[in-house]
């Protein structure tokens, strides 16, 4: 999200919320879930990271995607769209299952066994999506809504981000400017 604000230029005040502290009672009210990121925008509480990053491209037109209503602009969001949601369910899924697995002590057997899984989601999953990636997803010469929406999980210290997979042609940006956040803009929306 914090990536999509930047790739739009959207003026934002941003607001760290300590993960795994007890949130704050504020935010609990905005967030009941207590789950980060957050975004208010004009008023509007909005949550789930891929529908926001996918709000923010809709009302905000960009390079990022085209809209549906340009020409091969739909076909374009269903591309963008099946990579974004087989990376979630598969390499990202599986990942999340191993740091889950690591934390909880499993033993080193069981870790590789789910690292094979990760691997295994990145050939199946990502790297076909990638054929013609280069600089960016699609051929693109800019980055994409698949970089904004993905980056944020590879941008942290994981297998994903490193260069030995076919990521590194596309994650060029995976920088995630930082931790999740509740922001607020210039003219009091927050996100
Ligand atoms: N599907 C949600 C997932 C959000 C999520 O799981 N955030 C994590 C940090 S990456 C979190 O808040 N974890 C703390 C918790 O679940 O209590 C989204 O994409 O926004």
């Amino acid at each position: 999200m914090a990536i999509a604000l930047a790739e739009l230029g959207l003026a934002h005040d941003r607001v760290e919320i300590a993960i795994p502290a007890p949130r704050p009672a504020w935010y609990l009210e905005l967030n009941p879930r207590g789950q980060v990121p957050t975004l208010v925008y004009d008023g509007a509480v909005l949550v789930e990271s891929a529908a926001v990053v996918r709000f923010l491209a809709d009302a905000h037109p960009s390079y990022l995607v085209r809209t549906s209503g340009e020409p091969g602009g739909a076909l374009e969001r269903h591309r963008f769209a099946v990579f974004e949601q087989r990376f979630e369910a598969g390499a990202w899924a599986a990942f999340q299952r191993l740091l889950v697995a690591a934390a909880a002590g499993a033993t080193e057997e069981a870790k590789s066994a789910l690292a094979d899984e990760v691997l295994g989601a990145v050939e199946r999953d990502v790297e076909p999506g990638l054929e013609d990636a280069g600089p960016f997803f699609a051929g693109r010469e800019r980055v994409t809504l698949v970089e904004v929406s993905s980056c944020p999980a590879s941008g942290r210290p994981s297998p994903l981000s490193s260069p030995s997979w076919g990521g590194g042609r596309w994650l060029g940006r995976s920088n995630d400017p930082g931790r999740e956040e509740t922001l607020t803009d210039d003219r009091g929306r927050s996100s």
